[in-house]
Protein backbone atom coordinates (compact mmCIF):
# COMPACT_ATOMS: atom_id res chain seq x y z
CA UNK A 1 0.00 0.00 0.00
CA UNK A 2 1.53 2.92 -1.16
CA UNK A 3 1.42 6.88 -0.41
CA UNK A 4 2.77 9.88 0.65
CA UNK A 5 4.36 8.73 3.70
CA UNK A 6 4.37 12.76 5.43
CA UNK A 7 0.72 12.85 4.74
CA UNK A 8 -2.14 15.04 3.34
CA UNK A 9 -3.63 18.36 3.85
CA UNK A 10 -7.28 18.33 5.10
CA UNK A 11 -9.34 19.72 1.70
CA UNK A 12 -6.60 17.79 -1.08
CA UNK A 13 -6.75 14.91 -2.70
CA UNK A 14 -6.22 11.72 -0.64
CA UNK A 15 -5.30 8.65 -2.85
CA UNK A 16 -3.43 5.71 -1.38
CA UNK A 17 -2.64 3.11 -4.34
CA UNK A 18 -2.59 -0.86 -3.52
CA UNK A 19 0.05 -3.23 -5.68
CA UNK A 20 -1.54 -6.29 -7.27
CA UNK A 21 -5.60 -6.42 -7.68
CA UNK A 22 -6.27 -9.77 -5.50
CA UNK A 23 -8.68 -7.45 -3.07
CA UNK A 24 -11.12 -5.46 -4.54
CA UNK A 25 -13.38 -5.12 -1.92
CA UNK A 26 -13.57 -1.97 1.27
CA UNK A 27 -10.91 -0.25 2.91
CA UNK A 28 -11.03 1.40 5.71
CA UNK A 29 -9.15 4.80 7.37
CA UNK A 30 -8.26 3.37 11.33
CA UNK A 31 -7.00 5.17 13.60
CA UNK A 32 -2.87 3.89 14.18
CA UNK A 33 -4.44 1.43 16.67
CA UNK A 34 -6.07 -0.33 13.43
CA UNK A 35 -9.21 -0.93 15.42
CA UNK A 36 -10.91 2.29 15.56
CA UNK A 37 -12.50 2.93 12.05
CA UNK A 38 -12.70 6.71 10.80
CA UNK A 39 -13.73 6.02 6.99
CA UNK A 40 -14.80 3.03 5.12
CA UNK A 41 -14.27 3.08 0.97
CA UNK A 42 -13.97 0.98 -1.81
CA UNK A 43 -11.21 0.21 -3.74
CA UNK A 44 -11.07 0.96 -7.80
CA UNK A 45 -11.24 -0.78 -11.13
CA UNK A 46 -8.01 -2.49 -11.79
CA UNK A 47 -5.04 -0.36 -13.39
CA UNK A 48 -2.55 -1.90 -15.38
CA UNK A 49 0.60 0.81 -15.16
CA UNK A 50 2.09 2.56 -18.25
CA UNK A 51 5.26 2.41 -16.85
CA UNK A 52 5.79 -1.25 -15.51
CA UNK A 53 3.40 -4.81 -15.70
CA UNK A 54 2.65 -2.90 -11.89
CA UNK A 55 -1.58 -3.66 -11.90
CA UNK A 56 -2.87 -1.67 -9.18
CA UNK A 57 -6.35 -0.38 -7.13
CA UNK A 58 -6.87 2.90 -6.36
CA UNK A 59 -7.81 3.50 -3.03
CA UNK A 60 -9.50 7.35 -2.56
CA UNK A 61 -10.64 8.94 0.90
CA UNK A 62 -10.28 12.53 -0.32
CA UNK A 63 -13.69 13.04 1.61
CA UNK A 64 -11.90 11.94 4.42
CA UNK A 65 -10.41 15.51 6.14
CA UNK A 66 -9.95 14.99 9.80
CA UNK A 67 -6.99 15.97 11.87
CA UNK A 68 -4.91 13.01 13.05
CA UNK A 69 -2.66 10.31 12.12
CA UNK A 70 -3.98 7.16 10.75
CA UNK A 71 -3.44 3.93 8.23
CA UNK A 72 -5.09 2.78 5.69
CA UNK A 73 -6.23 -0.83 5.97
CA UNK A 74 -7.37 -3.03 3.50
CA UNK A 75 -8.88 -6.38 4.83
CA UNK A 76 -6.50 -9.84 3.57
CA UNK A 77 -3.87 -7.84 2.51
CA UNK A 78 -2.99 -5.07 5.83
CA UNK A 79 -1.93 -1.64 6.69
CA UNK A 80 0.02 0.88 5.29
CA UNK A 81 2.36 3.25 7.14
CA UNK A 82 1.29 5.62 9.53
CA UNK A 83 0.39 9.37 7.89
CA UNK A 84 -0.60 12.06 9.21
CA UNK A 85 -3.89 14.52 7.87
CA UNK A 86 -3.08 18.34 8.57
CA UNK A 87 -1.78 21.58 7.41
CA UNK A 88 1.89 22.15 6.72
CA UNK A 89 2.64 18.00 6.75
CA UNK A 90 5.02 19.40 3.67
CA UNK A 91 6.72 21.85 6.04
CA UNK A 92 9.05 19.62 7.68
CA UNK A 93 10.44 18.20 3.95
CA UNK A 94 10.87 21.61 2.79
CA UNK A 95 13.01 22.91 5.55
CA UNK A 96 15.02 19.46 5.23
CA UNK A 97 15.52 20.11 1.62
CA UNK A 98 16.93 23.72 1.92
CA UNK A 99 18.95 22.51 4.80
CA UNK A 100 20.64 19.63 2.38
CA UNK A 101 22.34 22.02 0.68
CA UNK A 102 23.89 23.04 4.36
CA UNK A 103 25.01 20.22 4.57
CA UNK A 104 26.82 20.01 0.78
CA UNK A 105 28.86 23.33 1.56
CA UNK A 106 32.45 22.32 0.55
CA UNK A 107 34.58 24.56 2.29
CA UNK A 108 33.58 25.01 5.81
CA UNK A 109 33.28 22.65 9.25
CA UNK A 110 29.61 21.58 9.75
CA UNK A 111 29.36 22.21 13.50
CA UNK A 112 27.18 20.12 15.77
CA UNK A 113 24.93 22.81 16.96
CA UNK A 114 23.64 22.70 13.25
CA UNK A 115 24.74 19.59 11.40
CA UNK A 116 23.27 17.48 14.01
CA UNK A 117 24.94 14.04 14.55
CA UNK A 118 25.93 14.62 10.93
CA UNK A 119 28.67 17.30 12.14
CA UNK A 120 31.77 17.17 10.00
CA UNK A 121 34.73 19.07 9.38
CA UNK A 122 35.47 21.33 6.51
CA UNK A 123 35.77 19.91 2.95
CA UNK A 124 38.03 20.68 -0.09
CA UNK A 125 39.50 23.92 1.22
CA UNK A 126 39.68 24.73 -2.82
CA UNK A 127 41.98 28.08 -2.01
CA UNK A 128 45.18 26.81 -4.89
CA UNK A 129 42.74 25.45 -7.33
CA UNK A 130 45.34 24.76 -10.42
CA UNK A 131 44.62 25.70 -13.67
CA UNK A 132 44.64 22.75 -15.85
CA UNK A 133 46.17 23.03 -19.10
CA UNK A 134 42.85 23.12 -21.23
CA UNK A 135 42.17 26.44 -19.28
CA UNK A 136 45.54 27.83 -20.04
CA UNK A 137 45.82 31.56 -20.85
CA UNK A 138 48.35 34.06 -21.27
CA UNK A 139 47.55 35.50 -17.84
CA UNK A 140 46.90 32.21 -15.90
CA UNK A 141 49.25 29.79 -17.64
CA UNK A 142 49.21 26.11 -16.67
CA UNK A 143 49.76 25.81 -13.21
CA UNK A 144 48.62 29.10 -11.60
CA UNK A 145 46.83 28.61 -8.39
CA UNK A 146 42.93 30.26 -7.97
CA UNK A 147 41.57 30.45 -4.44
CA UNK A 148 38.11 29.11 -5.66
CA UNK A 149 36.43 28.24 -2.12
CA UNK A 150 32.96 27.28 -1.36
CA UNK A 151 30.09 26.70 -3.08
CA UNK A 152 27.97 23.35 -2.81
CA UNK A 153 29.04 19.79 -3.75
CA UNK A 154 27.45 18.68 -6.79
CA UNK A 155 25.99 15.53 -5.48
CA UNK A 156 27.39 12.26 -4.02
CA UNK A 157 30.73 13.30 -5.25
CA UNK A 158 33.04 15.99 -4.67
CA UNK A 159 33.00 18.18 -7.79
CA UNK A 160 31.68 21.70 -8.27
CA UNK A 161 30.11 22.47 -11.90
CA UNK A 162 29.01 25.67 -12.98
CA UNK A 163 26.29 24.08 -15.50
CA UNK A 164 24.51 22.19 -13.10
CA UNK A 165 24.88 25.11 -10.27
CA UNK A 166 23.19 27.20 -12.85
CA UNK A 167 20.07 25.50 -13.01
CA UNK A 168 20.42 24.69 -8.86
CA UNK A 169 21.10 28.17 -8.15
CA UNK A 170 18.40 29.77 -10.51
CA UNK A 171 15.58 27.19 -8.82
CA UNK A 172 15.66 27.98 -5.30
CA UNK A 173 15.97 31.82 -6.51
CA UNK A 174 13.04 31.83 -7.92
CA UNK A 175 11.74 29.91 -5.29
CA UNK A 176 12.27 32.16 -3.18
CA UNK A 177 10.58 35.25 -5.67
CA UNK A 178 7.71 33.31 -5.81
CA UNK A 179 7.03 32.83 -2.32
CA UNK A 180 8.84 35.22 -0.48
CA UNK A 181 7.30 35.46 2.40
CA UNK A 182 6.86 32.34 3.38
CA UNK A 183 10.57 32.24 3.59
CA UNK A 184 11.35 35.05 5.04
CA UNK A 185 9.72 32.97 7.98
CA UNK A 186 11.81 29.99 7.63
CA UNK A 187 14.25 29.15 10.42
CA UNK A 188 16.58 26.62 9.05
CA UNK A 189 19.55 26.68 12.01
CA UNK A 190 22.33 27.05 9.59
CA UNK A 191 24.96 29.51 11.02
CA UNK A 192 23.82 32.68 9.87
CA UNK A 193 20.06 31.85 10.84
CA UNK A 194 18.69 35.22 12.59
CA UNK A 195 20.89 37.68 10.13
CA UNK A 196 18.72 39.72 8.36
CA UNK A 197 18.83 37.65 5.22
CA UNK A 198 16.33 34.52 4.33
CA UNK A 199 17.76 31.92 5.03
CA UNK A 200 17.71 30.83 1.66
CA UNK A 201 19.58 33.62 0.28
CA UNK A 202 22.34 32.94 2.97
CA UNK A 203 22.36 29.43 1.45
CA UNK A 204 22.32 30.88 -2.10
CA UNK A 205 24.99 33.11 -1.21
CA UNK A 206 26.98 30.44 0.06
CA UNK A 207 27.21 29.13 -3.49
CA UNK A 208 26.60 32.23 -5.81
CA UNK A 209 30.24 33.70 -4.27
CA UNK A 210 32.17 30.41 -5.38
CA UNK A 211 30.20 30.74 -8.78
CA UNK A 212 31.35 34.41 -8.93
CA UNK A 213 34.81 33.63 -8.89
CA UNK A 214 34.55 30.65 -11.32
CA UNK A 215 34.65 33.24 -14.17
CA UNK A 216 38.15 34.79 -15.28
CA UNK A 217 38.47 38.39 -14.58
CA UNK A 218 40.90 38.91 -17.57
CA UNK A 219 38.44 38.10 -19.83
CA UNK A 220 35.12 37.53 -18.42
CA UNK A 221 35.06 33.41 -19.63
CA UNK A 222 33.95 30.80 -16.88
CA UNK A 223 35.80 27.69 -16.60
CA UNK A 224 33.33 24.49 -16.90
CA UNK A 225 34.08 22.56 -13.60
CA UNK A 226 36.53 23.05 -10.67
CA UNK A 227 37.21 19.30 -10.22
CA UNK A 228 39.33 16.51 -9.48
CA UNK A 229 41.07 14.68 -12.06
CA UNK A 230 38.96 11.74 -11.09
CA UNK A 231 36.32 11.05 -8.30
CA UNK A 232 37.73 10.90 -4.82
CA UNK A 233 36.63 7.43 -3.16
CA UNK A 234 34.06 6.90 -0.90
CA UNK A 235 35.77 8.69 1.81
CA UNK A 236 34.37 11.83 3.94
CA UNK A 237 34.71 15.21 2.18
CA UNK A 238 38.90 17.07 3.44
CA UNK A 239 40.36 13.51 3.75
CA UNK A 240 41.93 13.16 0.80
CA UNK A 241 44.48 15.61 -1.01
CA UNK A 242 43.95 14.87 -4.83
CA UNK A 243 45.36 18.43 -7.19
CA UNK A 244 41.76 20.47 -7.39
CA UNK A 245 42.00 21.89 -11.38
CA UNK A 246 39.70 24.16 -13.33
CA UNK A 247 39.36 23.31 -16.89
CA UNK A 248 38.63 24.85 -20.10
CA UNK A 249 36.11 28.08 -20.39
CA UNK A 250 33.10 27.12 -22.03
CA UNK A 251 30.10 28.60 -23.76
CA UNK A 252 27.36 27.04 -21.48
CA UNK A 253 29.32 27.85 -18.14
CA UNK A 254 29.20 31.94 -19.33
CA UNK A 255 25.78 31.66 -20.23
CA UNK A 256 24.62 30.12 -16.88
CA UNK A 257 27.00 32.33 -15.35
CA UNK A 258 26.03 35.13 -16.37
CA UNK A 259 21.68 34.34 -16.12
CA UNK A 260 22.51 33.54 -12.48
CA UNK A 261 24.19 36.51 -11.78
CA UNK A 262 21.90 38.27 -13.37
CA UNK A 263 19.23 37.13 -11.37
CA UNK A 264 20.86 37.44 -8.43
CA UNK A 265 21.48 40.90 -9.24
CA UNK A 266 18.01 41.89 -9.18
CA UNK A 267 17.20 39.40 -6.03
CA UNK A 268 19.88 40.82 -3.52
CA UNK A 269 19.03 44.40 -5.08
CA UNK A 270 16.99 45.00 -1.73
CA UNK A 271 19.51 44.10 0.78
CA UNK A 272 22.55 46.55 -0.10
CA UNK A 273 22.62 47.22 3.88
CA UNK A 274 23.58 43.53 4.26
CA UNK A 275 25.33 42.56 1.27
CA UNK A 276 27.08 45.48 -0.20
CA UNK A 277 27.98 46.00 -3.76
CA UNK A 278 26.93 42.59 -4.04
CA UNK A 279 24.20 43.35 -6.73
CA UNK A 280 26.04 45.44 -8.90
CA UNK A 281 29.02 42.81 -8.95
CA UNK A 282 26.99 40.47 -10.25
CA UNK A 283 25.31 42.24 -12.82
CA UNK A 284 29.41 43.12 -13.42
CA UNK A 285 29.46 39.83 -13.65
CA UNK A 286 26.96 38.65 -15.40
CA UNK A 287 27.68 41.41 -18.21
CA UNK A 288 31.27 40.26 -18.78
CA UNK A 289 30.11 36.87 -18.79
CA UNK A 290 27.60 37.16 -21.47
CA UNK A 291 30.28 39.75 -23.97
CA UNK A 292 32.76 36.30 -24.00
CA UNK A 293 29.87 34.42 -24.65
CA UNK A 294 28.95 36.94 -27.34
CA UNK A 295 32.76 36.52 -28.92
CA UNK A 296 33.15 32.42 -28.10
CA UNK A 297 28.95 31.50 -28.57
CA UNK A 298 29.47 27.84 -29.46
CA UNK A 299 32.67 26.64 -27.30
CA UNK A 300 31.41 23.19 -26.16
CA UNK A 301 32.63 21.31 -23.37
CA UNK A 302 33.83 18.17 -24.81
CA UNK A 303 35.61 16.03 -22.08
CA UNK A 304 36.85 13.05 -24.33
CA UNK A 305 38.36 15.48 -26.95
CA UNK A 306 39.85 17.41 -24.18
CA UNK A 307 41.36 14.39 -22.66
CA UNK A 308 43.44 13.13 -26.11
CA UNK A 309 44.95 16.78 -26.26
CA UNK A 310 45.58 17.95 -22.41
CA UNK A 311 46.98 15.79 -19.06
CA UNK A 312 46.00 15.10 -16.66
CA UNK A 313 43.13 13.31 -18.44
CA UNK A 314 39.49 14.56 -16.50
CA UNK A 315 37.30 11.71 -16.09
CA UNK A 316 34.88 13.38 -13.50
CA UNK A 317 30.86 14.54 -14.76
CA UNK A 318 31.22 16.30 -17.77
CA UNK A 319 27.49 18.11 -17.69
CA UNK A 320 28.89 18.56 -21.54
CA UNK A 321 25.12 20.03 -23.62
CA UNK A 322 25.81 20.14 -27.20
CA UNK A 323 22.99 21.93 -27.76
CA UNK A 324 22.96 25.94 -26.22
CA UNK A 325 20.23 27.41 -28.09
CA UNK A 326 18.21 26.89 -25.16
CA UNK A 327 21.24 28.78 -22.41
CA UNK A 328 21.54 31.41 -25.00
CA UNK A 329 17.67 32.24 -24.61
CA UNK A 330 17.71 31.70 -20.85
CA UNK A 331 20.42 34.17 -20.06
CA UNK A 332 18.96 36.27 -22.12
CA UNK A 333 15.42 36.31 -20.82
CA UNK A 334 17.41 37.10 -17.19
CA UNK A 335 20.01 39.74 -18.60
CA UNK A 336 17.17 42.00 -20.11
CA UNK A 337 14.89 41.10 -16.88
CA UNK A 338 17.86 42.90 -14.87
CA UNK A 339 18.61 45.53 -17.24
CA UNK A 340 15.91 45.97 -19.47
CA UNK A 341 18.45 46.95 -22.51
CA UNK A 342 16.92 45.79 -25.62
CA UNK A 343 20.50 44.68 -26.90
CA UNK A 344 19.10 40.89 -25.43
CA UNK A 345 15.59 41.29 -27.25
CA UNK A 346 17.11 39.26 -30.23
CA UNK A 347 18.53 35.89 -28.41
CA UNK A 348 15.13 35.99 -26.58
CA UNK A 349 13.34 36.37 -30.22
CA UNK A 350 15.17 33.68 -31.18
CA UNK A 351 14.18 31.41 -28.48
CA UNK A 352 10.46 32.40 -28.03
CA UNK A 353 9.56 30.01 -31.07
CA UNK A 354 10.97 26.77 -29.02
CA UNK A 355 7.94 25.15 -27.46
CA UNK A 356 8.10 24.94 -23.53
CA UNK A 357 9.88 21.66 -22.42
CA UNK A 358 10.57 19.73 -19.13
CA UNK A 359 13.65 21.99 -17.41
CA UNK A 360 16.59 20.04 -16.64
CA UNK A 361 20.69 20.62 -16.52
CA UNK A 362 20.99 20.77 -20.41
CA UNK A 363 17.79 21.82 -21.26
CA UNK A 364 17.01 25.21 -19.53
CA UNK A 365 14.47 27.03 -21.84
CA UNK A 366 11.93 26.75 -19.41
CA UNK A 367 13.76 28.65 -17.06
CA UNK A 368 13.58 31.75 -19.67
CA UNK A 369 9.47 31.65 -19.75
CA UNK A 370 9.57 31.52 -16.37
CA UNK A 371 11.42 34.65 -16.38
CA UNK A 372 9.19 36.31 -19.02
CA UNK A 373 6.28 35.42 -17.43
CA UNK A 374 7.17 36.63 -14.13
CA UNK A 375 9.37 39.96 -14.23
CA UNK A 376 8.71 42.42 -16.95
CA UNK A 377 9.21 46.06 -15.54
CA UNK A 378 10.51 47.62 -18.35
CA UNK A 379 8.23 48.07 -21.46
CA UNK A 380 10.61 45.67 -23.61
CA UNK A 381 10.42 42.47 -21.25
CA UNK A 382 6.63 43.30 -20.90
CA UNK A 383 5.89 42.06 -25.07
CA UNK A 384 6.94 38.70 -24.12
CA UNK A 385 4.66 37.91 -20.96
CA UNK A 386 1.83 37.03 -22.71
CA UNK A 387 3.45 34.18 -25.09
CA UNK A 388 5.26 33.17 -22.24
CA UNK A 389 2.22 32.49 -19.90
CA UNK A 390 0.60 31.02 -22.68
CA UNK A 391 3.74 28.63 -23.19
CA UNK A 392 3.84 27.37 -19.85
CA UNK A 393 -0.02 27.05 -18.86
CA UNK A 394 -0.06 24.92 -22.26
CA UNK A 395 3.40 22.93 -21.45
CA UNK A 396 1.30 22.21 -17.72
CA UNK A 397 -1.87 21.13 -19.55
CA UNK A 398 -0.48 18.77 -21.76
CA UNK A 399 0.48 16.92 -18.26
CA UNK A 400 -3.05 16.47 -17.44
CA UNK A 401 -4.75 13.87 -18.71
CA UNK A 402 -2.36 10.91 -18.39
CA UNK A 403 -3.19 11.20 -14.28
CA UNK A 404 -6.52 9.63 -14.79
CA UNK A 405 -4.82 6.25 -16.95
CA UNK A 406 -1.45 6.33 -14.71
CA UNK A 407 -2.07 2.97 -11.99
CA UNK A 408 -0.47 5.64 -9.20
CA UNK A 409 -2.44 8.53 -10.47
CA UNK A 410 0.08 11.22 -10.27
CA UNK A 411 1.33 13.71 -13.17
CA UNK A 412 5.06 11.31 -13.08
CA UNK A 413 5.28 8.64 -14.91
CA UNK A 414 2.70 9.98 -18.15
CA UNK A 415 5.49 7.98 -20.20
CA UNK A 416 8.22 5.62 -19.48
CA UNK A 417 10.26 8.73 -20.68
CA UNK A 418 9.79 10.08 -17.32
CA UNK A 419 12.10 8.03 -15.87
CA UNK A 420 15.90 9.06 -16.69
CA UNK A 421 19.07 9.49 -14.33
CA UNK A 422 17.46 11.90 -11.72
CA UNK A 423 13.92 11.28 -12.12
CA UNK A 424 12.51 12.13 -8.30
CA UNK A 425 13.67 15.56 -10.23
CA UNK A 426 11.61 15.25 -13.15
CA UNK A 427 8.87 14.61 -10.92
CA UNK A 428 9.52 17.70 -8.94
CA UNK A 429 10.34 19.95 -11.85
CA UNK A 430 6.80 19.19 -13.56
CA UNK A 431 5.66 20.32 -10.33
CA UNK A 432 7.37 23.36 -10.56
CA UNK A 433 5.54 24.00 -13.85
CA UNK A 434 1.87 23.41 -12.58
CA UNK A 435 2.39 25.61 -9.90
CA UNK A 436 3.56 28.31 -12.32
CA UNK A 437 0.21 27.47 -14.03
CA UNK A 438 -1.58 27.95 -10.83
CA UNK A 439 0.12 30.77 -9.99
CA UNK A 440 -0.30 32.63 -13.55
CA UNK A 441 -4.07 31.60 -14.07
CA UNK A 442 -5.49 31.03 -10.42
CA UNK A 443 -6.78 27.36 -11.86
CA UNK A 444 -6.54 24.80 -8.78
CA UNK A 445 -6.42 22.00 -10.53
CA UNK A 446 -2.78 22.37 -11.42
CA UNK A 447 -2.61 22.66 -7.58
CA UNK A 448 -4.44 19.28 -7.10
CA UNK A 449 -1.76 18.38 -9.90
CA UNK A 450 1.70 19.44 -8.49
CA UNK A 451 0.51 17.78 -5.04
CA UNK A 452 -0.04 14.76 -6.81
CA UNK A 453 4.16 14.36 -7.69
CA UNK A 454 4.88 15.76 -4.13
CA UNK A 455 2.99 12.10 -3.26
CA UNK A 456 4.66 10.39 -5.72
CA UNK A 457 8.09 11.74 -4.18
CA UNK A 458 7.36 10.79 -0.60
CA UNK A 459 5.80 7.20 -1.30
CA UNK A 460 3.24 6.69 -3.99
CA UNK A 461 5.23 5.30 -6.25
CA UNK A 462 6.04 1.77 -7.53
CA UNK A 463 8.65 1.43 -5.24
CA UNK A 464 6.77 2.59 -2.35
CA UNK A 465 9.75 4.44 -0.94
CA UNK A 466 9.83 7.95 0.02
CA UNK A 467 12.84 9.37 -2.18
CA UNK A 468 13.82 12.10 0.25
CA UNK A 469 16.22 11.06 3.01
CA UNK A 470 15.16 11.03 6.42
CA UNK A 471 11.17 12.07 5.69
CA UNK A 472 8.80 8.96 5.68
CA UNK A 473 8.67 5.47 6.93
CA UNK A 474 10.93 3.95 4.16
CA UNK A 475 13.46 6.18 2.88
CA UNK A 476 17.05 5.49 0.89
CA UNK A 477 19.46 4.21 3.63
CA UNK A 478 22.27 3.98 1.34
CA UNK A 479 22.46 7.07 -1.15
CA UNK A 480 25.65 7.10 -3.43
CA UNK A 481 26.55 10.03 -1.01
CA UNK A 482 30.14 10.03 -0.41
CA UNK A 483 29.83 11.35 3.39
CA UNK A 484 26.62 9.14 3.88
CA UNK A 485 28.55 6.25 3.22
CA UNK A 486 32.04 7.39 4.80
CA UNK A 487 30.90 8.89 8.49
CA UNK A 488 29.98 6.12 10.00
CA UNK A 489 26.76 6.88 10.83
CA UNK A 490 23.62 4.71 10.13
CA UNK A 491 21.21 6.99 8.74
CA UNK A 492 22.58 9.17 6.04
CA UNK A 493 22.56 13.02 5.92
CA UNK A 494 18.64 13.86 5.69
CA UNK A 495 16.54 16.04 3.45
CA UNK A 496 18.56 14.66 0.65
CA UNK A 497 16.24 13.55 -2.74
CA UNK A 498 17.66 9.94 -4.22
CA UNK A 499 17.42 9.98 -7.97
CA UNK A 500 14.93 7.54 -8.27
CA UNK A 501 13.81 5.01 -10.95
CA UNK A 502 16.20 4.67 -14.20
CA UNK A 503 16.29 1.86 -16.32
CA UNK A 504 19.37 3.00 -17.65
CA UNK A 505 20.78 1.46 -14.80
CA UNK A 506 24.79 2.89 -16.25
CA UNK A 507 26.15 1.62 -12.92
CA UNK A 508 25.87 -1.78 -13.38
CA UNK A 509 25.06 -2.63 -10.07
CA UNK A 510 23.96 -6.10 -8.58
CA UNK A 511 21.66 -5.43 -6.40
CA UNK A 512 18.85 -3.94 -8.66
CA UNK A 513 15.59 -6.23 -8.02
CA UNK A 514 13.50 -4.93 -10.71
CA UNK A 515 14.04 -3.08 -14.08
CA UNK A 516 11.37 -1.64 -15.92
CA UNK A 517 11.26 2.01 -16.33
CA UNK A 518 9.27 3.42 -12.96
CA UNK A 519 10.81 -0.26 -10.91
CA UNK A 520 14.71 0.13 -11.54
CA UNK A 521 15.84 1.48 -8.19
CA UNK A 522 17.85 0.14 -5.77
CA UNK A 523 18.31 1.70 -1.89
CA UNK A 524 22.11 0.61 -2.56
CA UNK A 525 25.65 2.78 -2.21
CA UNK A 526 26.62 1.55 -5.53
CA UNK A 527 23.61 2.50 -7.57
CA UNK A 528 25.13 6.06 -8.46
CA UNK A 529 22.32 6.27 -11.79
CA UNK A 530 19.59 5.43 -9.49
CA UNK A 531 20.15 6.59 -5.79
CA UNK A 532 22.63 9.22 -5.91
CA UNK A 533 21.83 12.86 -4.68
CA UNK A 534 22.18 15.71 -6.19
CA UNK A 535 21.89 19.32 -5.99
CA UNK A 536 19.98 19.89 -8.99
CA UNK A 537 17.11 17.61 -8.09
CA UNK A 538 17.36 19.18 -4.34
CA UNK A 539 16.16 22.41 -5.81
CA UNK A 540 13.40 21.39 -7.13
CA UNK A 541 12.27 19.28 -4.14
CA UNK A 542 12.92 22.62 -2.38
CA UNK A 543 10.63 24.31 -4.97
CA UNK A 544 7.73 22.37 -4.71
CA UNK A 545 7.39 21.26 -1.15
CA UNK A 546 7.98 25.09 0.20
CA UNK A 547 5.48 26.33 -2.92
CA UNK A 548 2.56 24.06 -1.62
CA UNK A 549 2.91 24.56 2.26
CA UNK A 550 3.25 28.15 1.44
CA UNK A 551 0.12 27.95 -1.60
CA UNK A 552 -1.71 26.27 1.38
CA UNK A 553 -1.00 28.18 4.55
O1 LIG B 1 20.45 13.54 -24.27
C1 LIG B 1 20.22 12.14 -24.47
C2 LIG B 1 18.92 11.95 -25.21
O2 LIG B 1 19.01 12.54 -26.48
C3 LIG B 1 18.63 10.46 -25.30
O3 LIG B 1 17.38 10.27 -25.87
C4 LIG B 1 18.65 9.83 -23.91
C5 LIG B 1 18.48 8.33 -23.98
O4 LIG B 1 19.09 7.67 -22.91
O5 LIG B 1 19.88 10.09 -23.29
C6 LIG B 1 20.15 11.48 -23.13
O6 LIG B 1 21.38 11.63 -22.49
C7 LIG B 1 21.41 11.38 -21.12
C8 LIG B 1 21.92 12.62 -20.41
O7 LIG B 1 22.05 12.39 -19.04
C9 LIG B 1 20.97 13.81 -20.59
O8 LIG B 1 19.74 13.57 -20.00
C10 LIG B 1 22.30 10.20 -20.81
O9 LIG B 1 21.74 9.02 -21.33
C11 LIG B 1 22.50 10.05 -19.32
O10 LIG B 1 23.46 9.05 -19.07
C12 LIG B 1 22.96 11.36 -18.72
O11 LIG B 1 22.98 11.21 -17.33
C13 LIG B 1 23.66 12.22 -16.60
C14 LIG B 1 24.79 11.58 -15.79
O12 LIG B 1 25.40 12.56 -14.97
C15 LIG B 1 25.85 10.93 -16.65
O13 LIG B 1 26.48 11.88 -17.46
C16 LIG B 1 22.67 12.87 -15.67
O14 LIG B 1 21.71 13.61 -16.43
C17 LIG B 1 23.36 13.79 -14.68
O15 LIG B 1 22.41 14.20 -13.71
C18 LIG B 1 24.52 13.08 -14.00
O16 LIG B 1 25.19 14.03 -13.24
C19 LIG B 1 26.18 13.54 -12.34
C20 LIG B 1 27.48 14.26 -12.69
O17 LIG B 1 27.93 13.87 -13.97
C21 LIG B 1 28.55 14.02 -11.62
N1 LIG B 1 28.05 14.30 -10.31
C22 LIG B 1 26.88 13.53 -9.96
C23 LIG B 1 25.74 13.82 -10.91
C24 LIG B 1 24.47 13.07 -10.53
O18 LIG B 1 24.54 11.70 -10.77
O1 LIG C 1 30.63 8.77 -7.80
C1 LIG C 1 30.42 9.13 -9.14
C2 LIG C 1 29.06 9.76 -9.29
O2 LIG C 1 28.98 10.95 -8.57
C3 LIG C 1 28.74 9.99 -10.76
O3 LIG C 1 27.39 10.37 -10.90
C4 LIG C 1 28.97 8.73 -11.55
C5 LIG C 1 28.75 8.94 -13.03
O4 LIG C 1 29.64 9.86 -13.56
O5 LIG C 1 30.26 8.23 -11.36
C6 LIG C 1 30.54 7.92 -10.01
O6 LIG C 1 31.85 7.45 -9.92
C7 LIG C 1 32.03 6.13 -10.34
C8 LIG C 1 32.80 6.09 -11.65
O7 LIG C 1 32.06 6.70 -12.68
C9 LIG C 1 33.15 4.68 -12.00
N1 LIG C 1 33.88 4.04 -10.93
C10 LIG C 1 33.13 4.01 -9.68
C11 LIG C 1 32.77 5.40 -9.23
C12 LIG C 1 31.86 5.40 -7.97
O8 LIG C 1 32.06 4.49 -7.08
Amino acid sequence: ICLNQAGFYPSAAKIAVVKGTRNDGPFYITATNLRDTLFRGVLGAAKQSLNSSTKTRIADFSNFNKAGSYVVLVPGLGHSYVFRIGNKVHDGVAAAALKGFYYQRVSTPLQEQYAGKWHRGAGHPDTAVLVHPSAASASRPAGTKLSLPGGWYDAGDYNKYVVNSGITTNTLLSAYEDYAAYFKQQNLNIPESGNALPDVLDEVLYNLRWMLAMQDPNDGGVYHKCTNASFDGMLMPGITRAPRYVVQKSTAAALNLAAVAAQASVAFRPFAKQVPGLSDSCLQVAKKAWAWAVQNPNVLYEQDNMNKEFEPKVTTGAYGDRNLVDEWFWAATEMLAATGDKTYAAKVDAGMAAAASLPSWNSVAMLGMYRLAKQAKSAIAKQYAAPAKAKIIAFAESLLPAQQRNAFATIMGQSPRDFIWGSSAVAANQGIALLKAFQLSGDRKYFTAALSNMDYILGRNATGYSFVTGHGSKTPMHPHHRPSVADGITEPVPGLLSGGPNPGMQDKCGTYKFNEPETAFTDDDCSYASNEIAINWNAPLVYLASALEAIND
